[in-house]
């Protein structure tokens, strides 16, 4: 059978949680780069994989995705086995809770998290300075969230529970670079959240994703 597609380079934090969910459930893949520089992702053919003109995109046999965590969800209810079950779509308070840690990431953690990351990593790849107010702001914003996330990880193994799942996964690509910015000491203060950090750092299918990623920044 022909590997599934997916379009965009790992470098891009949304790329990267769709190639690790592939390599949790060990589906083999290609990565179609697509050329930005040229525009090749707001070309037609692009488009019509992802109507925004947006990385990642997605080829399962017929079907066509977009939208990183959706990608993420599909690739993990088709191909779970036995032992790698991320949604736990059987248990319906299981899976509520990876729903709401989910939710969490994309709404408390990324916004915090995400904008230290591009001042810091990206804007001067861009040629710019970066906006040390915002990054001194964001670094409250992320002091806040994981003050949440120590009370929740000092009771639970994980973010939805005692188990292993998309909730946790989904949170490496941007914490990755985050704990490559001066500010990783931030974690320090919060030892169950580092805990957790280590623990998903360590699982091989992550180590496979890091292994795809930029070095130095830059490459990103
Ligand atoms: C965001 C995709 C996105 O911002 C998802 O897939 O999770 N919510 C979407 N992709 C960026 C690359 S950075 O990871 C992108 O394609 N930017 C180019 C553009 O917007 O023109």
């Amino acid at each position: 059978m022909a590997p599934v597609k997916v379009f965009g380079m790992a470098r891009s934090g949304n790329v990267a949680r769709v190639l690790v969910c592939l390599e949790e459930v060990g589906v083999e893949y290609e990565v179609v780069n697509m050329d930005f520089a040229a525009g090749e992702h707001k070309g037609p053919e692009h488009l019509a994989r992802n109507p925004f003109g947006q990385i990642p995109a997605f080829q399962d046999g017929e079907l066509i995705l977009f939208e990183s965590r959706a990608i993420s969800r599909h690739v993990l209810r088709k191909y779970k086995t036995g032992d790698v079950d991320l949604l736990r779509e059987d248990n319906l308070e299981d899976s509520a809770a990876v729903d709401i840690w989910l939710e969490v990431e994309v709404h408390q953690y990324k916004p915090a998290v995400y904008p230290i990351v591009y001042q810091h990593l990206i804007v001067p790849m861009r040629g710019g300075t970066p906006d040390q107010k915002l990054i001194a702001e964001c670094i409250e914003k992320t002091k806040k969230v994981l003050e949440v996330y120590e009370s929740r990880l000092s009771k639970f193994k994980y973010l939805a529970g005692d188990f292993f799942s998309l909730a946790d996964l989904s949170h490496f690509p941007i914490t990755y670079y985050f704990m490559r910015t001066p500010y990783a000491s931030v974690l320090d203060s919060y030892p169950s959240v580092k805990a957790w950090w280590e623990d998903l750092m360590s699982r091989p299918a992550v180590q496979r994703v890091v292994f795809q990623l930029p070095k130095g920044t830059d490459e990103l």
